[in-house]
């Protein structure tokens, strides 16, 4: 029997290269023999994917911060239950476009609810599970705004203020530098083919049993 797959996520601000970047995962796992299920938050199962709805759109712009992190939370839990879990317990690798880290940056820093309260919600949806790896991509606030701007129109987290990308960026630094082991942190303003040279080496480690 196979072992239990890999979970990788990627994370980063908007425009920082994140659903660029996936084709050229999906592309190096298959060419290592693998069959990775590609997904993503908020989303990933048809519940999700509503309560993304709510969440980027415009309905229920004023909403509650505590609401919002309990919104991700339960597209969190269903894309775990769903989708998620019985992959890895399949022997596939998962790659998630941003998973719990995001909570961090996004809830935690840029809304300032800090970490304590996420702490305790991942403890119970997540029950233990955090991924193998988690590719941080870092780029300038202004630079990934820009080219998601140059992408589509902004939905309700791209028209937040600066400041509310700095706590954002500020929170995923520090945690990538206090775990260094499970996040890889990469400068996404490096042109895009350097910057997925860099992935694909971090995720060789991995799968090396190296990193
Ligand atoms: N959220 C999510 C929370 O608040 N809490 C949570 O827990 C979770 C899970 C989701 C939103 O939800 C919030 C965070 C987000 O605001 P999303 O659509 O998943 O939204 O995320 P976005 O960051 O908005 O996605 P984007 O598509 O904007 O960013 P990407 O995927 O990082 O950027 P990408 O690849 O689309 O690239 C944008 C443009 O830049 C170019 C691309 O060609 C594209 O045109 N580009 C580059 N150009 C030059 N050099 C490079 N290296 C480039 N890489 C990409």
């Amino acid at each position: 029997m196979r072992g239990r797959g890999r979970f990788i996520t990627v994370e980063g601000l908007e425009g920082a290269g994140k659903s660029t970047c996936l084709a050229g995962i999906e592309q190096y796992l298959r060419g290592r023999g693998l069959d990775p299920v590609m997904t993503r938050e908020p989303g990933g199962t048809p519940l999700g994917e509503a309560i993304r709805q709510l969440l980027l759109g415009f309905d229920h712009a004023d909403m509650n911060a505590d609401a919002e992190t309990l919104l991700v939370f339960a597209a969190r839990a269903e894309h775990l239950a769903k989708v998620i879990r019985p992959a890895l317990e399949a022997g596939r690798p998962v790659v998630c476009d941003r998973f719990t880290d995001a909570t961090y940056a996004y809830q935690g820093g840029g809304r300032g609810l800090g970490e304590a309260r996420i702490e305790a919600l991942e403890s119970w949806v997540q029950q233990g599970l955090v991924p193998d790896l988690t590719v941080l991509l870092d780029v300038p606030i202004e630079l990934g705004l820009a080219r998601a701007g140059r992408r589509s129109a902004p939905d309700r987290f791209e028209q937040e203020r600066l400041e509310f990308f700095e706590r954002a960026r500020a929170m995923y630094r520090a945690r990538a530098q206090r775990m260094p082991e499970r996040i890889v942190m990469i400068d996404a303003s490096a042109p895009a083919e350097e910057v997925l040279a860099a992935i694909t080496s971090a995720l060789g480690r991995l799968l090396d049993g190296a990193g």
